[in-house]
Parts: C-alpha cells; structure tokens; sequence
C-alpha cells in the first residue's frame, strides 16, 4: 500500500536533490554538498529554538561592539538590537556554507557587508539569507524561520558585489525552514516546490508535501493593519475589498502573524495573500530584496502563484544594495492578479 510504501521508503532531502540532480550531470553534486551544509544550520537552529527558554539563550546579545570589526557577527548595525539566537543561528550558517567549500560570498541580514569566502574555500554559488527571521516572535515562542536564496556565480575567482546584485530572475534555488510546532524546510530547485518535515527521531527531512501548488484563490489576508493609516491608495482598496466584498463573495478571513516564513508558509499552504506594502513611513515597505522578497517570490512562482511590488514582477527586481527593501504582494495567483488591477487602474 502507498502508505506503508512511506513509511518504510523515506524520501529524505538529500535522495530528493540528488534525484533532481541526475537530470544535471554538469552539477556534479556541488549543489547536494551545498544544500546538505545548509540543512545542518537548520537542524542546529531548530534543536537551539527548542532549548532556547530552558537553556537561556533568549535575550540581547549585549554586545554592541559597533567599534569592532565588520566582520564580527555580533555587531550591532540596522539601528536593531540582534538577540542571541539570531548572532548564534548567523554563525552556525556562515560556518556551515563557508566549510561547505561550494561558496565564494555570502550575504546575511545580520552582517552590513558581504563575505567574501577565503579563495582556498571558494566554490560557484552565492547565498543570500536571513538566518533567523522573525526576531520579534523570539521571546514568546511564536513561529520563526531562516530564508535562503542561491546564485551560481560566473567566475569565482573573481567575485564582485556586482555578481550579488542579480535580479531574482536568475535565482537557482530558493527555501526557507520554520521553526514551528514542528520543524518545515520547504524548497525549490526552479522544478515546482518540495517541503520535507523533520522527523526528529532520525534527524533527517523527509518529503511530506510533494510538489505544492497554491490554491488558485484564497480566502485569507494577511497584513500588518496596525499600518493602515499610512497606506497608498490601492492597498486601502484591496483590503477594503477583503473586508466588504461587493461581488457577493464572504469576506476574507485576516491572518497575520509577523513571521514572514509562518505567513508565507500559510499563505502556500492554504491560498491567500501576503502583503507587506510601501507606506508614508517606509517608501520601500520593511522586507529586504536579496534574503526576504526574492527566496519567497520565486517559491510562489514556483507554486503557481505571483509575487508582484506594487510596480512589476518582484523577481524582476534589480537590487542596488545588499540591504535593499521593496513592498511585496505575494500569495494565489488571483489574488495577486486583484491588487495589480487596482495598482494599474490608479496609474
Ligand atoms: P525582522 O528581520 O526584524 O525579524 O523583521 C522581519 C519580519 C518579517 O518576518 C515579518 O514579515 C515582518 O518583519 C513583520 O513586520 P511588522 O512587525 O512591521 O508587521
Ligand atoms: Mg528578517
């Protein structure tokens, strides 16, 4: 039967990419090596999340060594104060992708530089991540993640911050893990979207949602409100609408947790949209292009749905800066397709 079939014959991540990587010869399992460094960042983060309350790692860091080096992945910089699961998850996941070998730069949320890896370590891909995100949810136990997007870099060797700034267009591989009631990697490789759970027991992911596709429409939405007041027109309207259909349609359930992996994860899951706009405050909204807007764009994408900024395509997006932010609207395909109406029609 299929299901003893599972339950006897386990799917793990790594049989998952190898499998995908037999159609590419040329890859010469460099990504399966890369991909397995990045699954150990988050086995550690999860097993941390979960000791976090007993073994008192929650808390500031307390270090604001602004003076020291750039490099130091307790630095304080953004003006935000970095807890210490988050400098601890950087540093398992900057040690984890450098050692991996198959890295030449990194780009975290948590260092205002790029790194670039040591030329006796280099390999093709560049990663850009966000290794904890979802720092005001922290302290309370709510659901976080890590967000990872992966480039193949032309000529290692001679790596620039220009090979970083790429539009999201030319992304390999995009994932994020939640640090949820249970443990979530979901991933794409540019064939449709995978999540794989984590069965702590065996300290493997293993598939348990092949091949997601987000439902067509949704009946959820899912914003900060708390930031109407600033809002552009089109967004008022959109939720407005969300709120009193006037189609005949029930109104849209609000879900919002301020988890952009939980949101997101959600919003695939069970349809809808994720919006996190521009306002009168924030011009370019909050979420950061390179590790937050590109990773989940192109899982939509992937899934089937949109991912759009208010102005194009977010994939589409040439990030100047490394720290770069831009409003997102990503969700159901439909759904997507409203705001850009709404969008178009005040232009
Ligand atoms: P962070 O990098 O400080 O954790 O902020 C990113 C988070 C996202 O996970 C989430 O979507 C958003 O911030 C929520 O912001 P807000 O609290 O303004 O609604
Ligand atoms: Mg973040």
């Amino acid at each position: 039967h299929a299901a003893e079939a599972q339950r006897t014959d386990l799917m793990t991540i790594t049989r998952h990419v190898l499998n995908e990587q037999s159609r590419h010869p040329e890859s010469r399992g460099d990504f399966t090596i890369l991909l397995s460094h990045i699954v150990l960042g988050c086995k550690f983060v999860a097993s941390a999340v979960n000791k976090a309350g007993l073994a008192k790692l929650i808390g500031l860091a307390g270090e604001t060594n602004v003076q020291a080096s750039k490099q130091s992945t307790t630095t304080r910089f953004h003006g935000e104060e970095q807890k210490k699961l988050d400098v601890l998850s950087n540093e398992v996941f900057v040690k984890a992708l450098v050692s991996s070998g198959r890295t030449c730069v990194l780009v975290s949320e948590e260092n205002e530089e790029a790194i670039f890896v040591d030329p006796a370590l280099r390999g093709k891909y560049c990663v850009c991540f966000d290794p904890l995100d979802g720092s005001s949810n922290i302290d309370c136990g709510v659901s976080i993640g890590t967000i990872f997007g992966i480039y193949m870099i032309k000529d290692k060797d001679n790596v620039t911050l220009e090979d970083v700034l790429q539009p999201g267009t030319n992304m390999l591989a995009a994932g994020y893990c939640m640090y949820g009631s249970s443990c979530t990697l979901v991933l794409s490789t540019g064939n449709g979207v995978n999540c794989f759970t984590l069965d702590p027991s065996l300290g493997e992911f293993i598939l348990t949602h092949p091949n997601i596709k987000i439902p067509k429409k949704g009946k959820i939405y899912s914003v900060n409100e708390g930031n109407a007041r600033n809002w552009d027109g089109p967004v008022a309207k959109f939720v407005e609408k969300c709120k009193y259909p006037q189609d005949g349609s029930p109104p849209k359930s609000l879900r919002y947790i301020g988890s952009m992996v939980a949101d997101v994860h959600r919003t695939l899951l069970y349809g809808g949209i994720f919006l996190y706009p521009a306002d009168q405050k924030s011009p370019n909204g909050k979420l950061r292009v390179l590790y937050e807007v590109f990773p989940m764009s192109f899982l939509m994408e992937q899934a089937g749905g949109q991912a759009f900024t208010g102005k194009q395509r977010a994939l589409e997006l040439a990030p100047a800066k490394l720290h770069d932010r831009s409003p997102i609207f990503l969700g159901s395909y439909d759904d997507v397709e409203e705001i850009k109406a709404l969008y178009a029609s005040e232009s």
